[in-house]
């Protein structure tokens, strides 16, 4: 049998940090309403890199780290609401910026659920015996898709990739999985393609990323909370063994709630949103390769993390994993 597992684990984010005192002076805002409500204190905005040019630069980190040559790449994958284009796709640009050239590539969109949905997916490629090896990135550029003079969403977002090698292996690391959608609630969370026609009679989409703060924040502390609790439930590994949950970093208020709910101490729950606001695709894997590099993840297989993303679709979905 043929399983896959997590092998590395990189991330990149644009030099230019804008703090909510920074914001304080475009919007009618402040750090201390920004900081008290969601945890955030700054964000990193691209100045000129694209999603692409972000999940390109995970890319080369992951195979730095790896010491691995891009045509030893199977596949890419990039879970993204930010695409530099819609064709070619971001994954596109970036198997032509790293020079992968064996690799099929696509964009996966599932929003604040992108990576773990993009994961789960890339997990069957590998599982299926025909790819060895393969990234998975969640890469956003939401600086471009937010309303600047909207304070309501302006201060919640920021820009950003993280990314994971996935390959193949004799033991099986994955070890629950559990995806969900329900479109029908996807107008409190949206964001168009802005695209229209003169022979089209319909309304013109909106323009700007909106969200209806209080649906979503219901949505994640009942369906979500419940999600992970019926999650670790199933799970094959005690709940009491899982070394940390990565959730979606939207709101650190959240996470205090999900933790009650779920009853994990918050300490097993790191956040980062305070450096980086909500990257929506690219929370979770950007959580996680800090967490690496702080130590707090081994990758020596020794350790289980719950990844756990949730958001507009909606989409929610929680993995289980051994690395
Ligand atoms: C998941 C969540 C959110 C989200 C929802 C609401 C919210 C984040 C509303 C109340 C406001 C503070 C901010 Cl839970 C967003 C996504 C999208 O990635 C996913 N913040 N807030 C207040 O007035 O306190």
């Amino acid at each position: 049998m043929t399983f896959a597992k997590i092998s590395q684990v990189a991330h990149y984010s644009p030099s230019q940090v804008i703090s909510n005192q920074d914001l304080s002076e475009r919007m009618d805002t402040s750090d201390e309403w920004i900081a008290s409500r969601t945890g955030i204190r700054k964000r990193h905005i691209s100045k000129s890199e694209s999603t692409s040019d972000l999940a390109a630069e995970v890319a080369r980190r992951l195979l730095k780290k790896s010491g691995l040559h891009a045509d030893q790449l199977d596949f890419i994958f990039v879970a993204t609401i930010s695409p530099d284009s819609m064709m070619p796709s971001t994954a596109a640009r970036v198997q032509a910026k790293i020079g992968a050239s064996k690799a099929f590539v696509f964009d996966l969109t599932a929003a604040c659920s992108g990576f773990v949905f993009a994961l789960a997916t890339a997990e069957k490629y590998i599982r299926s015996g025909q790819y060895k090896r393969g990234i998975v990135i969640g890469s956003e550029t939401l600086s471009k898709v937010i309303d600047w003079e909207d304070r309501t969403t302006a201060v919640l977002f920021g820009d950003g990739a993280g990314g994971v090698l996935l390959e193949a292996s004799e033991q099986q690391t994955f070890l629950a999985e559990s995806l969900f959608s329900d479109g029908s609630r996807g107008e409190v969370l949206q964001s168009s393609v802005g695209l229209s026609s003169p022979y089209s009679d319909k309304e013109e989409d909106k323009k700007y990323l909106s969200m209806d703060g209080r649906a979503v924040f219901d949505f994640a502390i009942r369906d979500v909370a419940k999600s992970i609790k019926n999650t670790l439930a199933d799970a094959p590994v005690p709940v009491e063994e899982i070394d940390f949950f990565l959730l979606h970093q939207a709101n650190d208020r959240i996470l205090d709630k999900m933790a009650k709910k779920i009853g994990v101490d918050r300490e097993k729950l790191p956040a980062n949103m305070m450096e980086y606001g909500n990257t929506s695709a690219a929370s979770i894997p950007i959580l996680l390769s800090e967490c690496v590099d702080q130590e707090l993840i081994k990758l020596d297989g020794s350790q289980t993390i719950l990844l756990s993303g949730f958001g507009g679709g909606l989409t929610w979905g929680s993995l289980l994993v051994t690395i």
